[in-house]
């Protein structure tokens, strides 16, 4: 038995949902009528000694190596936590799924603060994941986190990401810190990694599968769009050469100048809504 093998289902008139504990993460999601939207490496590690390449991983209470780009496990140990299922809730032809996280003071010297996660997956005619994070301690802290969402492309070389146009990004490629401009929409002709800051819509436009995947997002200040490309599937261990082409990673997030402050007792949620158009 590995954590892959140990997944809940939400199975519904909208499609199906898989989630596994190991992350609380969303690792596969069929609409009804449609193809997989998520992409999950074959490669992916089953072992629960590394995160799974796919889904939907949930990077918190960092991203990256953090703030101070000196913490690990990268972005953060919620990823390779396995998650409580408090339950599946049924209503009307929606079905629910949440899972908690406790992470209590002083186990982590590089995040030292007490918080309760929650993850909310719903399944209806769109899928809508909720991460709720609380604070459970007596004085506030700052927090990171990304739902890095990696979406079935037929070929990241056709695919274009419309909706971050006039936003500013950081390119994590070039690596130069330097605020850029995006013209128009994005295209993929190598590899990239860039932060943006932007609340917009998104749509991911896939001609190859002859469809429009729709991001909607909310209480979420950047979005992520990275694709490794050749040279950067090398340095990953579980993503087969090729495979590259057959995904793209739209994260929605709260990183870096952006991320959350949290009051002690207080909660932040950041939502994410994803839907499935035919291409017109
Ligand atoms: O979200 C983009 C990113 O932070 C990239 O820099 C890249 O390294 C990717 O995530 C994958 O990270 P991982 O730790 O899953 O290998």
């Amino acid at each position: 038995m590995t954590v892959l093998d140990d997944g809940i289902s939400l199975v519904g008139a909208g499609g199906q949902v898989l989630v596994i504990p190991f992350g609380a993460q969303v690792l596969s999601w069929t609409p009804s009528g449609e193809d997989p939207v998520l992409w999950v490496s074959r490669r992916a590690d089953p072992s629960g000694e590394a995160p799974v390449r796919g889904g939907i991983p949930i990077c918190l209470p960092w991203f990256g190596a953090g703030p101070d780009q000196t913490r690990s496990p990268a972005h953060g140990f919620a990823r390779t936590s396995t998650w409580k299922p408090l339950g599946t809730e049924e209503a009307g032809s929606s079905r629910a799924l949440v899972l908690t996280l406790d992470h209590e003071p002083g186990v982590d010297d590089a995040f030292p603060d007490p918080f309760r996660a929650e993850l909310r997956v719903v399944l209806g005619d769109d899928l809508v994941v909720t991460l709720r994070v609380t604070n459970r301690g007596s004085r506030a802290f700052d927090f990171e986190e990304a739902l890095h969402t990696y979406l079935a492309v037929g070929d990241v070389k056709d695919t274009t990401v419309d909706g971050l146009e006039g936003c500013e990004y950081l390119d994590q490629v070039r690596g130069d810190g330097r605020w850029r401009t995006q013209n128009g929409e994005v295209t993929f002709v190598g590899e990239t990694d860039r932060v943006y800051r932007c609340d917009s819509t998104l749509v991911v436009h896939d001609p190859r599968n002859r469809r429009d995947i729709v991001i909607d997002r909310d209480s979420s200040s950047n979005v992520v769009v990275w694709n490794p490309w050749a040279e950067g599937t090398r340095r990953l261990g579980d993503v087969a050469p090729s495979d590259w082409e057959h995904f793209v990673c739209v994260e929605s997030a709260n990183v870096g100048q952006d991320a959350v402050h949290l009051d002690p007792g207080a909660t932040h949620e950041m939502m994410l809504v994803l839907h499935v158009d035919p291409m017109v």
